[in-house]
This record gives structure tokens, C-alpha cells and sequence, in this order.
């Protein structure tokens, strides 16, 4: 069977993953998930107990969680070597460097922002403090990835690639958040310009709004959450 990516609405980083899917060009599937309410429902710990996207269900059936272990096994699956580059050459280094950056401090800084959001019983000074941390944090991230851009197309070499997909899902936020304008930094604005231009990006953007959209034709189509929860999920 073909791989689904299970991807998260709205704004859910997997978006990325679409992206780095339709660019790899290899069949697959998905399934698509309400993160503010289907994903909270307790049967969906039966294909992710953190409740989080995204979730990948192998060509296998086995279930693979977190960012960095599914676009492990993506890139496992690339050996056209169109979203990564050989093992051990520096090319591949520079991606998962940037990969885990990106995964890591630069998504995480916008955890205060998100909760900002979603805590309904804090109060104005709460939500104020954790504003200025996830904004203060934001901007601190944004210097330090500005200055690990270079001065190519994309984040490593001349064609999109898995470090690409990380950043193209999360850094939208900036914007979603209000955090600051986006050309205080230039070479990471450039790069979020160019991807946000990609074929592949603006597929995945439309099917995370609900739209209709024509891809490269490696989507075979979406499942239902609880048809995947139903075949692949762990025992109820
Ligand atoms: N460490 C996980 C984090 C994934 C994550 O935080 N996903 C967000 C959506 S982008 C989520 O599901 N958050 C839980 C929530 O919104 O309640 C990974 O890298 O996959």
C-alpha cells in the first residue's frame, strides 16, 4: 500500500511534509485532521498518544510520530535522491543540521505564542508574559537561521528538499503570530518567497485550506481519520 501522511488544520506544520511528498514524486496518501477537535478525541491516541500531527503510516502499516523520524524514513525511501542528498557527503550533513534546528529551538521558540492562544483560563498578565517571551524567542530564532541561510536557491543546493519542507510548514507562524515583519530578514524572506511560489507548496497550502487543488499526480486520493485510526491504530 502507499504511505498516508496524516497532516494537521489549520496552520499545522505537517504542511510541510505534503510539500516534500509532491516532491519526492513516489505514491501516497492522506488523511486530514481537525486539530482542535478531531485530534483531541481520545481515539486518536491510537495513532499518536501526544495527540499531535503528524503521524506517517508506512508502506508497511506501522505507525512513525514525530517530524524528524517520519522525514527520516522519507528520505530512507529517496534513493532518487530528489528531496536529499547521499549519506555522508557534506550536502546531507547541512540538512539534517538545518533539519534539526529548525525542528528543535526555531519551532519551539513559538510554543509561548501558542499557548497564548489556547489557554482559556489565564489571565491578561499571563497571556501578555507569554506574548513577549514567544515573541522575544521568534526574533532571537529568526537572526540566528538568517545567519545559516546561504546564498543559494534553497536551504542546501539547487532544489527543495526535506530542510526546505520543515521550514516552509513552520515558518508561516511568524506571520499567524504577528510576531514582526517578515523582511527584517531578507535571505530567509527570499527563500520563504521562492518556496511559497513552489508548485508543490501551493498544493499542499489549498488542500490544508479544504480546496480543491491539481498536484504533481502522486496523490492517490485522502482516507478518513477514522478509517486510518480503524486499520492502523493500536488496540482501543
Ligand atoms: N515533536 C513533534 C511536535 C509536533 C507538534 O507540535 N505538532 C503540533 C501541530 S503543528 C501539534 O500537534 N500540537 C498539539 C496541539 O495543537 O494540541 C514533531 O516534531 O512532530
Amino acid at each position: 500500500m502507499e504511505p498516508i501522511l496524516v497532516y494537521g488544520h489549520p496552520a499545522g506544520s505537517s504542511m510541510g511534509l505534503v510539500a516534500a511528498l509532491e516532491w519526492l514524486g513516489q505514491p501516497y496518501r492522506l488523511s486530514r485532521v481537525d486539530m482542535l477537535r478531531e485530534m483531541r478525541d481520545p481515539s486518536y491516541g491510537r495513532i499518536n498518544g501526544r495527540h499531535e500531527t503528524p503521524v506517517l503510516v508506512t508502506a508497511d502499516g506501522c505507525l512513525v510520530t514525530e517530524t524528524m523520524a517520519i522525514a527520516a524514513h522519507l528520505e530512507a525511501r529517496d534513493t532518487g535522491r530528489r528531496i536529499s542528498f547521499d549519506p555522508l557527503t557534506p550536502e546531507a550533513d547541512r540538512m539534517h543540521q538545518l533539519m534539526g534546528f529548525i525542528n528543535t529551538g526555531f519551532t519551539g521558540a513559538f510554543l509561548p505564542l501558542w499557548l497564548s492562544l489556547e489557554l482559556p483560563d489565564a489571565t491578561p498578565e499571563y497571556i501578555a508574559a507569554l506574548r513577549q517571551l514567544g515573541s522575544d524567542l521568534v526574533q532571537t530564532r529568526h537572526e540566528k537561521l538568517e545567519e545559516m541561510v546561504g546564498d543559494g536557491p534553497y536551504l542546501v543546493g539547487g532544489k527543495p528538499t526535506l530542510a526546505d519542507a520543515l521550514l516552509v510548514g513552520v515558518g508561516r507562524w511568524l506571520e499567524y503570530h504577528e510576531v514582526a515583519d517578515r523582511g527584517r530578514w531578507p535571505r530567509l524572506d527570499a527563500l520563504r518567497r521562492r518556496l511559497e511560489d513552489d508548485p508543490a507548496v501551493r498544493f499542499a497550502l489549498a488542500l490544508e485550506s479544504g480546496d480543491e487543488a491539481d498536484g504533481s499526480g502522486a496523490l492517490r486520493g485522502h482516507i478518513g481519520l477514522e478509517q486510518v485510526i480503524a486499520v492502523h491504530g493500536k488496540a482501543a
